[in-house]
């Protein structure tokens, strides 16, 4: 790609939000262990979501930098933009949990929309060579039970369940509006549920990890049989990387590895490989609104970019089982804190109903 150069050195320097969250983590681990000449800004406002903990082993790299701001800050995103003039900025910075989004939508509509906004003008008056926009296939709505033949694709419309993916849906038609209004080199992913290292233990896999570890009850939402389709983490920020290099300006980009499972089943799973008896399974009062069911058609990006994930669900599943059972104290940091309020508002009132 052409690509602008940084005006202190010859590397390409990105600009990652929301990089000391889950995604954007790994994503930055990614980049440092395979980019090692370029130059890696990591910008996050540290709510409850981003822990610098997880950033230490990068933290005193030379190509590596931490900017503690928040992406609706106008002034301090252009003051960072003017320090770093960065090549290529990469949005992970978002409120990402659907049941928080329930409670409160304004703080999503803030930092997913408004935040949003903020970078894309920062990139129009810097000047980038790509704005990256990191979705998610929450934007498609959900799709019947009873239609396994039915995958999302890029032409499918956009049809939000929840706040979470109203808010996420809003910044994509808006980074695509600044595309084709300014011309500004835009590209978006939307990716399936992921899994792996430094998953915040309010999703569902580090939840049902983390609570079985301690002998707890294991809170399946109604049922249990809503399926989602889950992507190795490092899957996903192979597919970023490709799409920011090698991708179309002004194109989505589905991403997901046809691994498609009930909750119930990914739950019974993580019983098997933990040894623990699924009598811990409680069946709790239902998600409002909860999508049925997620399914990512990806062959715009194989056939396009020659993107193929490389970890299977079972693989993916015993690594990631395997990771928490060796960083206790890094989820234990988290639990101890303010969590157990979350958890206790969030759960404490769920109706058990089997
Ligand atoms: P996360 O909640 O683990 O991390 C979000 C990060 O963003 C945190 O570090 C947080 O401090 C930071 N942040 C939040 N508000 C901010 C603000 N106003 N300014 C600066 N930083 C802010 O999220 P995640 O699961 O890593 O998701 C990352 C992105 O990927 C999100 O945009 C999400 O919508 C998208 N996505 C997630 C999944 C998934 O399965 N987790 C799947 C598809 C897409
Ligand atoms: O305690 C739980 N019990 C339960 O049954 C939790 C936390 C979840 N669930 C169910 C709800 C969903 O059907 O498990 C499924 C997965 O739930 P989450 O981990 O909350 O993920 P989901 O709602 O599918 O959204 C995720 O994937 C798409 C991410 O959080 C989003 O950021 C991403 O865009």
């Amino acid at each position: 790609m052409k690509a602008k150069q940084n005006a202190k050195t010859d590397a390409l320097t990105w600009i990652v939000t929301g990089g000391a969250g889950f995604i954007g983590a790994n994503f930055i681990f990614y980049m440092m262990e395979n980019y090692p000449d370029e130059r890696v800004v990591c910008l996050d406002k540290l709510t409850y979501a981003g822990n610098l903990s997880t950033l230490k082993s990068v933290m005193e790299k030379p190509n590596f930098r931490f900017a503690y701001l928040d992406i609706c800050d106008r002034e301090g995103v252009r003051r960072l933009f003017a320090e770093e003039r960065p090549d290529i900025v990469v949005n992970f910075a978002a409120e990402s949990h659907v049941d928080r989004s329930i409670e409160t939508p304004d703080v999503f509509l803030n930092t997913n929309i408004l935040g949003t906004s903020t970078l894309i003008d920062a990139c129009r008056e810097f000047g980038i060579s790509r704005f990256h926009q990191v979705s998610t296939d929450e934007v498609y709505g959900d799709l019947p039970l009873d239609r396994p033949d039915l995958f999302f694709t890029e032409e499918t419309p956009l049809h939000t369940s929840s706040p979470y993916s109203a808010s996420k849906a809003g910044a994509d038609l808006l980074v695509m509006a600044y595309h084709r209004t300014y011309g500004l080199p835009v590209t978006i992913s939307r990716c399936s549920n992921n899994y792996g290292p430094f998953h915040f233990p309010e999703k569902l896999i580090p939840l049902m990890i983390i609570n079985a570890l301690h002998d707890k009850p294991l809170p399946v939402y109604g049922e249990g049989v809503n399926v989602r389709d889950w992507l190795y983490v490092e899957d996903h920020c192979r597919a970023i990387d490709f799409i920011v290099r090698h991708g179309r300006v002004g194109e989505v980009y589905n991403v997901g590895g046809h691994n498609e499972r009930r909750n119930i089943d990914i739950v019974r799973s993580i019983c098997r490989e933990l040894g623990k008896p699924e009598n811990l399974i409680t069946h709790v009062t239902d998600r409002k609104g909860h999508d049925m069911r997620y399914a990512i058609d990806p062959s715009k990006i194989q056939r396009e970019l020659g993107w193929l994930p490389k970890t299977n669900f079972e693989d993916g599943l015993k690594k990631t089982i395997r990771w928490y059972l060796e960083h206790e104290r890094w989820w234990k940091e988290i639990i101890s804190g303010e969590y157990r309020n979350y958890y206790e508002k969030m759960y404490g009132s769920r109706k058990v109903i089997s």
